[in-house]
């Protein structure tokens, strides 16, 4: 089983509630094994299957809560 990891920069979080909805989302996305998302830094550090999942499902999981991708590093 494949497993990647990516880094999504993420643009209008305001507290650490901000940052757990995101990471429900994400980990809600099958395929998705871990996500770490931090305010402070505005960035969520996700571990995936990428046959299971694509970075532009989790921009869109992440954009349909009113947040904004900025950046993605693979
Ligand atoms: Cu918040």
């Amino acid at each position: 089983m494949a497993e990647k990891k990516v880094t999504l920069i993420i643009e209008g979080m305001h507290c650490s509630h901000c940052a757990s909805a995101i990471a429900e989302a994400l980990k809600r996305l099958k395929g998705v094994k871990g996500a770490d998302v931090l305010f402070t830094t505005g960035k969520a550090k996700v571990s995936y299957d990428p046959d299971l999942v694509k970075v532009d499902d989790m921009a869109k999981a992440i954009e349909s809560l009113g947040y904004e991708v900025k950046g993605i590093r693979e």
